[in-house]
């Protein structure tokens, strides 16, 4: 069976994820789609033969023709359209983050509860990316012994139209948050949040920060955000264990020596660092959404404790020293360990 899928917002990853759901995977025909900005949104659907056009999201929503969603609009849209799938029992993938404020998130979490079953997938792509799992497969395996610390690298070469001053936060960081939560199968207990001096090239913005996360076990995680480095899209990160230490790989393909120097390539932007990861996590969902079961990749919940962290972020940032974190009670359509 064709899963019909409705896509809300056409912007870059609307339609980096209408690319791949017409020409990569399987099972799938994008058959509507939307944006505040309606011209982008016709010239997205001309390519997309027998689309059609809405002229809000919650019109997609209530399409016959759409049997699920995919959410790609700014952060702080995503909450009316994952409740307007709710309410309609349609499966909807939301781009992270799920919302921007640990309110939104609760009155997502409470629907989906009061739907009795799950229908939200969190687009944190990271869980999916090779590199990141063989990382985790060594820490689950013991072999670096208990893990004490990661330290990770979040760098972009620049910053989207929608970006403000907690943007570092709320829409970079917050990939970390989740991915250490799945590292390490430990919720987030506190935040810090240091500031060094500024980037000349950081446009006004606080960057670079050094965000630290401590683990309810203990571990310390740290974080160097930088959101204007220039240079490309690099990912970072390293688990230091009790009996050794284990790393992301280098992730290019190739490698060049020549006049005296060893060199190769960064990925320019989040779409080629993580091509594939994105690609494996939508053919889950879309696989998991044709067969009618629940969703198997980042939950409602994950979404709520990623804001509840984020949210305690940008108390960090705005002058808070260490900040806690706490979490409501784990509802137990949600029983599964981050
Ligand atoms: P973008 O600005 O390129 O695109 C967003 C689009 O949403 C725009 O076309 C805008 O007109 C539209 N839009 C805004 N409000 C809307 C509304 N109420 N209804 C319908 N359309 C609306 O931004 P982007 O880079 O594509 O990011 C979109 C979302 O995807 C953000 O939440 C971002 O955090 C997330 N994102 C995730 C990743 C990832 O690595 N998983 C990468 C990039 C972006
Ligand atoms: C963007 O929205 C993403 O999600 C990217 O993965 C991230 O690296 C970038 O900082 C965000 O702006």
């Amino acid at each position: 069976m064709m899963l019909k899928v409705g896509v809300v917002g056409t912007g870059m990853i609307g339609q980096d994820h209408i690319r791949r759901m017409t020409t990569v995977l399987a099972g799938v025909e994008v058959t509507a789609v939307t944006d505040v900005d309606v011209d982008t949104a016709k010239r997205v659907a001309d390519a997309l033969p027998g689309a059609v056009v809405h002229g809000s999201g919650e019109d997609l929503i209530a399409d016959p023709g759409v049997d699920a969603v995919v959410v790609c609009s700014w952060g702080p849209t995503h909450e009316q359209y994952v409740l307007a799938a709710i309410a309609a029992g349609k499966p909807v993938f939301c781009e992270k983050p799920l919302a921007t404020t640990e309110r939104a998130c609760r009155r997502i979490v409470a629907a989906e509860v009061a739907h009795g079953r799950r229908l939200v997938q969190v687009g944190y792509m990271r869980r999916y990316d090779a590199a990141y799992r063989a990382l985790k497969a060594v820490v689950d395996s013991g072999r670096i012994g208990t893990p004490l610390m990661m330290h990770c690298a979040h760098r972009n070469p620049g910053v989207p139209a929608y970006y403000e001053k907690e943007s570092a936060i709320t829409d970079t960081a917050v990939h970390e948050i989740d991915m250490v939560r799945w590292m390490f199968g430990e919720e987030i207990a506190a935040v810090r949040v240091l500031v060094p001096r500024r980037s000349r090239n950081g446009g006004g913005l606080q960057d670079p920060l050094l965000f630290l996360l401590e683990l309810q076990g203990g571990a310390i995680v740290d974080v160097e955000i930088s959101v204007n480095i220039r240079y490309g899209y690099d990912i970072r990160g390293e688990v230091v264990g009790e009996d050794g230490t284990a790393a992301l790989g280098e992730l290019s393909p190739v490698t060049v020596r020549g006049g005296g120097q060893v060199a190769t390539p960064v990925p320019a932007d989040w779409r080629q660092r993580f091509l594939r990861a994105y690609d494996v996590e939508l053919q889950e969902w879309i696989d998991s959404s044709a067969a009618g079961g629940p969703p198997v990749g980042p939950s409602a919940w994950d979404g709520y404790a990623a804001a509840v962290v984020s949210d305690a972020g940008v108390a960090a940032l705005r002058g808070g020293d260490r900040v806690a974190v706490t979490l409501m009670p784990r509802p137990a359509l949600y029983e599964m360990a981050p």
